[in-house]
């Protein structure tokens, strides 16, 4: 077992370090405050190739492995996970579906737009209703001759307002269950998509998320994504690929909090030395340590069997759940050691302690993964008995 990264990995590391600490860093703490939406960081990270890592060459992606990808979510989330994030649904919920379940038409003709930065894209699954329970979703997809007219309400909407090409799942009758729903490449440059005001949210500030209502959408009658009436597995399977960017943006966010910790620690004198002298933090800082690292490597084993054949739900599902669930006990755990200014906007470590609140809940609640890996194990369970 080799756990050292390839010549690429390493320079997409080092490259999008450098990117995160020379354009990420200075404005990070503004955008938390104003809230804006870097429109100049996003054109710069398509000219750098990030917005379509995993795309092939051939239609116009950076053609690169998946690990490389986690490793560039994690570089930007350590500096700015509300871009980091933006980035991850672009490349993982919307260029990974079309990649991987799209005809050959639909490749050339989304791909090159998205993975350049020319368009941004999203995901359209979750509704006000329909949040874990996702199959219970309302929306309604009818056949118009010759195009698809969608209409409903989508909550929680990553990169709406900003983005262009959403992947969208909606239902031909409710009464059909998981079988009546199919998934759609929406363009949300028409008057039928309508995007409500940005939420106001606890943390990712900068990161655009809204909901939006669709009034006799069209969707062209070649943008079907998969076949009719199975879309639920698009939607599934891509949360499956979805995840693990959640969990490198969680290992991304706790490696920045442990750094923050840890300068702090270095620099702040209690008692007559620095608090890193004193064993109940240096003991703490060794935890948050080994716990960031036991996340990552669940994470590179988690992205090793995405490229195994079969399903990898149980390895996406255990890898977003532990890095998620450890990044918040390491961030609070840096903020306890920053004592009365951990608590002050003028330090970063504020800012973590909000922005990671929300890496157990999206992509699938904490609660959600649990589900997933359990039924994985009675399926388990069953070719035992
Ligand atoms: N990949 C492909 N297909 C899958 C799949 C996967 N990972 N998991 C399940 N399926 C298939 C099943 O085989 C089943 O198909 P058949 O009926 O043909 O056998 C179908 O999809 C329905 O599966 P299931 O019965 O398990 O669906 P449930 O309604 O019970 O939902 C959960 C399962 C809860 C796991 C799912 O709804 C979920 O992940 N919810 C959270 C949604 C979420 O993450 N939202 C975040 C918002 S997106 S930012």
């Amino acid at each position: 077992m080799d756990f050292a990264l390839d010549d690429q990995q390493r320079m997409v590391q080092e490259m999008v370090r450098s990117f995160a600490e020379d354009r990420l860093r200075p404005g990070a703490a503004e955008r938390d405050r104003t809230g804006e939406f870097p429109h100049e960081i996003f054109e710069e990270m398509g000219e750098l190739g990030l917005l379509g890592m995993f795309v092939p060459e051939e239609y116009g992606g950076a053609g690169m492995d998946l690990l490389s990808y986690l490793l560039a979510v994690e570089e930007l989330a350590r500096v700015d996970a509300s871009v980091a994030v933006g980035m991850s649904v672009t490349n993982s919920v919307c260029c990974y579906p079309i990649l991987t379940f799209g005809t050959e038409e639909q490749k050339r003709r989304y791909l090159p737009e998205l993975a350049s930065g020319r368009a941004i894209g999203g995901f359209m699954l979750t509704e006000p209703h329909a949040g874990s329970d996702a199959a219970s979703l309302k929306t309604r997809y009818r056949d118009a001759g010759d195009h698809w007219v969608l209409d409903g309400s989508k909550a929680w909407i990553t990169n709406a307002g900003v983005g262009r090409y959403f992947v969208c799942l909606a239902t031909r009758e409710p009464e059909l269950g998981v079988r009546g729903i199919s998934a759609f490449i929406l363009d949300a440059d028409q008057d039928g998509v309508i995007v409500d005001r940005p939420e106001a949210k606890m943390g990712l500030k900068s990161s655009r998320t809204a909901m939006v209502t669709l009034d006799g959408a069209r969707v062209p009658k070649d943008a079907m994504l998969g076949e009719e009436g199975r879309g639920f597995r698009v939607a599934l399977g891509t949360l499956d690929h979805s995840r693990l960017g959640i969990a490198a943006q969680a290992v991304g966010i706790a490696q920045a909090a442990l750094e923050e910790a840890l300068r702090y620690a270095s620099e702040r004198q209690q008692f007559g030395r620095p608090l890193i002298g004193h064993q109940a933090i240096a003991f703490r800082l060794a935890e948050m340590d080994t716990e960031i690292a036991a996340a990552r490597a669940l994470l590179w084993h988690a992205a090793w069997a995405a490229g195994q054949p079969g399903r990898h739900s149980r390895e996406s599902a255990r890898a977003k759940l532990y890095a998620s669930e450890m990044a918040n006990r390491v961030v609070g755990q840096a903020l306890q050691v920053h004592g009365g200014y951990g608590y002050s906007r003028e330090y970063t470590i504020e800012r973590l302690y909000r922005d990671v609140r929300v890496t157990t809940i999206y992509e699938g609640t904490s609660e959600v993964q649990k589900l997933v890996i359990s039924r994985a194990l009675a399926e388990l369970a069953g070719t035992l008995a």
